[in-house]
């Protein structure tokens, strides 16, 4: 684990694994609209939490892309669960960055909501929704390093080395 940061703004700590098995207050999920589960972190999620899981999530009626909105975490570790729905990688002129961006804000919004301090997010949209994982990790740590948040700790989770690799770069630079 590396830590970066401090100050006003959430200090950063890049991890490499699984985030079901992150010891945190929040985890945040990368859902779809349906918030009804799906693929890639969305159902390890989905799997580690329970059925509970779903059934509470049938009742928030979606989610927009770029919003989030938050759940028990149920059977994990962590208290609660961020749900935030990432842009589709449509070329990157049609909002997608902005989008992404605000799925960040969002995201730690619902974290302090209900006080949660250390939140573990996973590269939110660079899997089955093809956003390309450099410029990804890129929004992520300006968002995340410029955001007014009472959350302290933020921990960007990496299931591959080429995250890992993309977000040791960002956080490289100043
Ligand atoms: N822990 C941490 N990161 C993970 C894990 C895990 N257990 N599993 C996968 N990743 P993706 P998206 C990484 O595809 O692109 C779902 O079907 C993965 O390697 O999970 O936002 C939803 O329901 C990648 O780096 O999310 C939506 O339909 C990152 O998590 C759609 O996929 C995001 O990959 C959302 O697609």
């Amino acid at each position: 684990m590396s830590n970066r940061g401090g100050g006003d703004h959430p200090k950063i700590q890049l991890v490499r694994g699984d985030i079901t098995k992150q010891v945190v207050d929040a985890i945040v999920n990368a859902a779809n609209s349906s918030l009804l589960g799906g693929g890639g972190v969305d159902g390890a999620i989905h799997r580690a939490a329970g059925p509970e899981l779903v059934q509470h999530c049938r009742l928030l009626g979606g989610c927009q892309t770029g919003q989030a909105k938050v759940t028990p975490g149920f059977r994990l570790t962590a208290r609660w669960i961020v749900h935030t729905v990432g842009p589709v990688w449509r070329g990157g002129t049609n909002g997608e960055p902005e989008q992404l961006a605000s799925c960040y804000r969002e995201s730690l919004a619902r974290a302090d909501e209900v006080g949660a301090t250390s939140v573990a997010f996973p590269a939110i949209s660079t899997g089955i929704f093809g956003y390309p994982i450099r410029a990804a990790a890129h929004i992520a740590v300006a968002t995340v390093r410029t955001a007014a948040t009472s959350v302290g700790v933020v921990r960007f989770v990496c299931f591959d080395d080429e995250t890992w690799d993309a977000y040791e770069s960002e956080l490289d630079r100043p």
